[in-house]
């Protein structure tokens, strides 16, 4: 670490202790643009960083709501909107019961890299609430949903700030969403992405992350003349983004075996049933205990078997990784079992699932390692496009969404494999996209003057 970038981050630790995640993620950006600065002294003369990792807004909230039996709830509510020199801000909310304001800003502070390398026009947010969706009735979730909006409403807008989704925000979350920020409103806007394509949503939204963690995957290995044809897949999670990864792998002739949850994870040899996936997971909001009534030929450990507290899943020789639950899910043993198990790529699903430790592992050895920011950049990418449409009144073809969402993938690829390059890290993706993002929002920091 440079003097400069040493005396930003100490200064950021002391004025945010306790706030892991956000300081994990902080500091591996920062580390990364030490090449960028020596190049560019204009960055830290106009004090860019400094201004980078202090977001320009952070609501927090509090949310009543009742629950079945006329009870009174309260949870805390977030919105981080971190920066927006190049779009209003954009990102996802997390409705879980880990959420705290630093998972929130570390989300939001990756969102700003991510949501610049799709070459659209957004800034980066995140935000979200403690508030725990499982095992609540539908009217229960309406209820929260429509308090938390009751506040958030005044902060956001097609053209100021745009939330989706995220873990725990779904489909269903976005309709309560939507609904009662229409009726306080009387705006029937852009201001949400994610909605059902009957009422403003872009087809293909739901399978985009998952869809582009793939499209990112397979661009990686080409460089390498590989592909994901035949080969196992091992996938964690069993949300929206794994579902729809293990759709695409599918689709091209990989072979996705594995699954998990906050419960267990599963291990079926001769792929993953999606058709059973989705019903336990979409329709009916169940666990994976549920999927081996269905396919008594499938491994399920519990939880409280994994050894060491590791999942089982990164054990399971495989051709390619898509770690797509949570973040620092996969650790330096994990990727070092991985490794000695013949694994070449890494492709990112979640947000930030792999501990420092495991990304080193994996950049010692070479391997293809598509960093989340980059990797998981299509949902955000389409969310985009869902602005794009909803602006226009129109509404694309899924070919067309598909198509933009490949070539934003590859565009990704591309300038994080070009910066990389140019600051003296070929290969590195990690250091490639911190750079490339950065790039463009400190250039239109410095455009804009000192606000
Ligand atoms: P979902 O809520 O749809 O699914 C999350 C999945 O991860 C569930 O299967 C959940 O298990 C599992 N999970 C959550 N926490 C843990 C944990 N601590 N240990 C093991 N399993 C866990 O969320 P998404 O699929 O939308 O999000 C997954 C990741 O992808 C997150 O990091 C999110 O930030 C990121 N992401 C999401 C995008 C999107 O468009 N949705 C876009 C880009 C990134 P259970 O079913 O038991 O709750
Ligand atoms: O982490 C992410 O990129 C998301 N949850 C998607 C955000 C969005 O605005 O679609």
């Amino acid at each position: 670490m440079s003097k400069y970038i040493n005396k930003v981050f100490t200064g950021l630790a002391e004025r945010n202790q306790e706030q892991f995640e956000f300081l994990q993620a902080t500091k591996e950006v920062l580390e990364s643009l030490e090449p960028v600065l020596e190049q560019n002294p204009e960055y830290e003369k106009a004090s860019i960083l400094e201004r980078l990792v202090e977001p320009e807004r952070q609501i927090m909230f509090r949310v009543l709501w009742e629950d079945d039996n006329k009870n009174i709830k309260v949870n805390r509510g977030f919105r981080v909107q971190f920066n927006s020199a190049i779009g209003p801000y954009k990102g996802g909310l997390r409705f879980h019961p880990s959420v705290n304001l630093s998972i929130i800003k570390f989300l939001g502070f990756e969102q700003i890299f991510k949501n610049a390398l799709t070459g659209l026009q957004m800034g980066g947010a995140k935000g979200g609430s403690d508030f725990n969706p499982k095992r609540k009735t539908d009217e229960e979730v309406e209820r929260f949903c429509q308090s938390f909006m009751t506040e958030l409403q005044r902060h956001i807008g097609d053209c100021t700030d745009i939330p989706a989704g995220d873990m725990g925000v779904g489909a269903r979350e976005i309709g309560y969403l939507f609904g009662q920020y229409r009726k306080l409103t009387n705006r029937f806007d852009g201001a949400l992405t994610g909605k059902s394509p009957g009422w403003g949503g872009s087809l293909l939204r739901p399978e985009a992350t998952g869809y582009g963690v793939v499209y990112f995957a397979q661009k990686m290995l080409e460089s390498k003349e590989r592909d994901l044809q035949n080969k196992v897949c091992t996938v964690s999670g069993s949300g929206n983004v794994a579902i729809y990864t293990i759709k695409k792998l599918e689709e091209i002739g990989a072979i996705p075996v594995t699954i998990s949850d906050t419960k267990g994870a599963i291990y079926q040899k001769t792929g993953i049933n999606l058709q059973t996936l989705k019903r336990i997971k979409e329709v009916e909001r169940g666990s994976l205990e549920d999927y081996m009534r269905a396919h008594p030929d499938a491994i399920y450990t519990p939880i409280e078997k994994y050894v060491d507290h590791r999942n089982p899943i990164w054990s399971v020789p495989c051709y390619a990784a898509f770690p797509s639950a949570t973040e620092n899910e996969l650790t330096k043993e994990d990727a070092q079992e991985l490794i000695k198990n013949g694994c070449v790529c890494v492709s990112e699903g979640a947000n930030m699932p792999s501990t420092p430790g495991a990304v080193d592992v994996f950049l010692r050895n070479n391997i293809s390692y598509g960093p989340s920011k980059a990797a998981n950049a299509g949902g955000v990418a389409v969310s985009g496009l869902e602005m794009a449409q909803n602006s226009q009144r129109q509404k694309w073809d899924i070919g067309r969404v598909d198509e933009e969402l490949k070539q934003i993938m590859h565009t990704i690829y591309h300038n994080a494999n070009k910066a990389a390059e140019a600051y003296g890290h070929p290969g590195n993706l990690i250091f490639g996209a911190n750079i490339a993002g950065f790039i463009r929002v400190a250039d239109a920091m410095l455009a804009q003057g000192r606000i």
